[in-house]
């Protein structure tokens, strides 16, 4: 069976663009493969966390999972930092890794424009992905399209080392939807930019979390473009594009019929519709979300994740330390006096 793997960082709420780029797929290939799902909370720690915030984000973003559609009992659902081989093989892997390849990495780029101060984690944070997908020899890797890049160094990773070492890990594909297909899902302030659920203004993205009222002033509020043809056109029409990309994958109705459908209707209403089928797409996820926020849930969920996961993940790492040739340990053979 195939393994699969994807990480999700709770940085905040989860967004439609997490949903419709990433979880969606996640629910896809629980059918088919052997999944491991993982809030990656050492990730989130790249950019600075309130504390308490970052506990309530990482058990929400485990429940949301399950929300949308991950069933806890044929997918592994776990939290990064309770498996600590994540932070281990991530050292060496960095010790395998190109400052120059690093330094090239476009979420770096961005990310370290937008904050004040700059850690050494932002920087290394690829090699941390790499370890994550490494240790469970993971065939394929639903993400959306920014990590992209980072896929793409966690292969040419896994090939040196490899030829390095000797056979170490599995080699992984990502599994990106096309752009038209919930890739990538655009800020709705400026649809120049990715949804992000850590964008300081909140009207740029929905949450899955978000009241109905909120999700209809934040789209009625989303930015447009010039004209008032409904066409898809992502060079001309950059917003509009991003609006039908949403509202075909909320609805499955195709672009070109939403396009022929609201054809002189005005972006006023295309909106006020648009608003009412996001409403319905997230109305199930939100009922789900409040029934698995009873206490003891999640957490029974997680503490059998990481028990799974960590099995995997110190085979892996044994594996590694030998090849690499760190002493193994040894066992006391005289009494402790
Ligand atoms: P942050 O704002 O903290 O950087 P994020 O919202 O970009 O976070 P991540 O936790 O880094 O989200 O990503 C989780 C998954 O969702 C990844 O697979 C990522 O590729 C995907 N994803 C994130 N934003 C989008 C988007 N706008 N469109 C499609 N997929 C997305
Ligand atoms: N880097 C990803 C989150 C992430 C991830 C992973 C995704 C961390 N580790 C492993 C897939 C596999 C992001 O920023 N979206």
């Amino acid at each position: 069976m195939k393994r699969v793997f994807s990480g999700v960082q709770p940085s905040g709420v989860l967004t439609i663009g997490n949903y419709l780029g990433a979880i969606r797929n996640f629910t896809k290939l629980q059918h088919e493969a052997d999944c491991f799902f993982c809030v990656v909370d050492l990730h989130a720690l790249t950019v600075p966390q309130d504390p308490a915030k970052l506990r309530e984000n990482t058990l929400n973003t485990a429940r949301l999972f399950i929300a949308s559609g991950v069933d806890p009992s044929v997918a592994t659902i776990f939290v990064q930092s309770h498996v600590p081989e994540h932070a281990y093989l991530s050292w060496l892997i960095e010790c395998n890794t190109y400052f120059g390849e690093l330094r090239r990495m476009t979420q770096f780029k961005d990310k370290s424009a937008r904050h004040e101060v700059v850690t050494t984690g932002l920087f290394t944070y690829p090699a941390l992905m790499a370890a994550d997908i490494l240790l469970y020899q993971t065939d394929e890797v639903p993400v959306g399209e920014d990590q992209r890049q980072h896929l793409e160094l966690t292969r040419d990773v896994a090939i040196r080392m490899n030829n390095r070492f000797g056979q170490l890990f599995k080699v992984p594909e990502a599994y990106i939807p096309p752009k038209q297909a919930g890739g990538r899902i655009m800020s709705l302030q400026n649809p120049l930019e990715k949804m992000s659920k850590s964008s300081a203004d909140p009207r740029s993205f929905i949450a899955l979390l978000d009241p109905p009222d909120v999700i209809r002033k934040k789209i009625r509020s989303a930015v447009t473009d010039s004209g008032r043809e409904i066409r898809y056109d992502p060079e001309e029409k950059p917003a509009i594009s991003n609006l039908l990309v949403i509202y075909s994958l909320a609805t499955g109705e195709s672009i070109e019929s939403l396009e022929e459908r609201y054809a002189g209707a005005g972006y006023g209403k295309f909106k006020a519709d648009l608003a009412e089928a996001v409403v319905a797409m997230l109305e199930p996820i939100q009922r789900r979300f409040a029934e698995l926020s009873e206490p003891g849930v999640i957490e029974e969920i997680l503490a059998s994740g990481a028990e799974r996961a960590e099995k995997i993940a110190r085979e892996t790492v044994a594996r590694v330390q030998a090849a690499m040739g760190l002493a193994p340990r040894p066992q006391r053979v005289k009494a402790q006096s």
